[in-house]
């Protein structure tokens, strides 16, 4: 095929639907030929490691039926209750959340898991090695009208013993794993151990991962930013500035044209960034002024900022540095992010 990519098992859609001229599929590495011999920063994966991001990833493909299935599976609409953060929870939400929870908790490989939907710490059966945070369906106001959403992960070690909250809130710079699912056109997991980014989409023949991609690099420059525009009036004065600078193009100080995008999606708006570069911006704003920002460290910045980073990027917490570096002091909190090509988060600090 012309993207490279590896199609997908005999009796693919493109073969069914009878598409001349496209080469037969060939064989693709799967998710578990993959964490067979995956490294990490430290060596060879361990086995736990393999075995909870296949657990992870399997819940993660049952969820992608469920979204594919859209009114038909029951998942559109509004559970009509509110989670930790005060935010309205969709069927989805909820649905995605006990999937993960039903599917790991018997986990060896986990001793806690800590989601966005919940507002304390959820212990496992086992007393295992790994601690799990999760996102379960990020992008929750693009459920109902058919936009990309995702699931975002975060693996960290665990501390021993029965877990607790504190054993959770460790710094990004500590996850052993991280990686999010884009539930889109194509259904998307991308992943990192800390040993580089790959990138598998669920094949639906088959609902195999197969590898289409490794050692993802996002370029250092770009001419496109994320940031939800509307928000302009709340913002701090250097992101302001920096926004100006952006859309006075050609003629302005950044001497080139800039193009924007905002999906409302973290998944779909980092994924876009790890495929063609570009900065995501989720500043801090007087809207509430006493949060550091709208997304929360545990499980939207930490894991996107480690992704970003083994990917050649960079990620900062608005003016309090380095995401990964940031010691959390509770589960759900908060924090400004600015992500994505390396050159141009640093042109974004230069406005602090
Ligand atoms: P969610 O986890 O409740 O879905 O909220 C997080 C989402 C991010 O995916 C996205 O970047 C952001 O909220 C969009 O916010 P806004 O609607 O303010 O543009
Ligand atoms: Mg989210």
């Amino acid at each position: 095929n012309r993207c490279g990519a590896p199609l997908a098992s005999p009796g693919s859609p493109a073969e069914r639907a009878g598409m001349a001229g496209h080469e037969s599929p060939m064989s693709a590495k799967d998710l578990s030929a993959f964490l067979a011999t995956a490294q990490t920063a430290s060596g060879p994966a361990p086995a736990a490691l393999q075995g909870l991001i296949a657990q992870v990833a399997e819940v993660c493909a049952s969820i992608a039926t469920l979204v594919a299935g859209g009114a038909l599976s029951g998942a559109l609409g509004s559970r009509g209750t509110e989670n930790v953060q005060g935010e309205v929870q969709k069927e989805l939400d909820v649905i995605s959340n006990d999937l993960l929870l039903n599917g790991l908790h018997g986990s060896p490989n986990l001793s806690g898991m800590a989601s966005e939907e919940m507002d304390d710490i959820h212990p496992t059966a086992e007393q295992g090695p790994y601690l799990l945070l999760f996102d379960p369906l990020d992008g929750s106001s693009n459920i109902d009208v058919n936009v990309s959403i995702g699931t975002i992960f975060s693996v960290l070690p665990a501390k021993g013993g029965a877990p607790k909250t504190e054993h959770f809130l460790q710094p990004g710079s500590a996850q052993v794993a991280a990686g999010y699912v884009v539930y889109g056109p194509q259904t998307t997991l991308v992943l990192t151990l800390g040993a580089g980014v790959f990138v598998f989409t669920l094949d639906p023949a088959s609902k195999a991962w197969l590898q289409v991609a490794e050692n993802v690099r996002i370029a250092a420059d770009t001419k496109e930013f994320a940031i939800n525009m509307s928000n302009m009036r709340h913002w701090a004065q250097p992101v302001r500035a920096y926004i100006d600078d952006c859309l006075a193009g050609k003629e302005g100080p950044r001497g080139k044209d800039f193009n924007m995008r905002w999906v409302a999606s973290m998944v779909a708006d980092v994924h876009r960034i790890v495929s063609r570069g570009g900065v995501f911006m989720y500043p801090w704003d007087k809207r509430e002024p006493g949060k550091p920002g709208k997304l929360r460290l545990m499980y939207e910045g930490n894991p996107m900022s480690f992704v970003v980073e083994q990917a050649g990027g960079r990620s900062i917490a608005g003016d309090a540095g380095r995401m990964l570096d940031v010691q959390p002091t509770q589960l759900h909190q908060r924090v400004a992010v600015i992500l994505g090509s390396a050159n141009e988060v640093t042109a974004i600090e230069g406005y602090a």
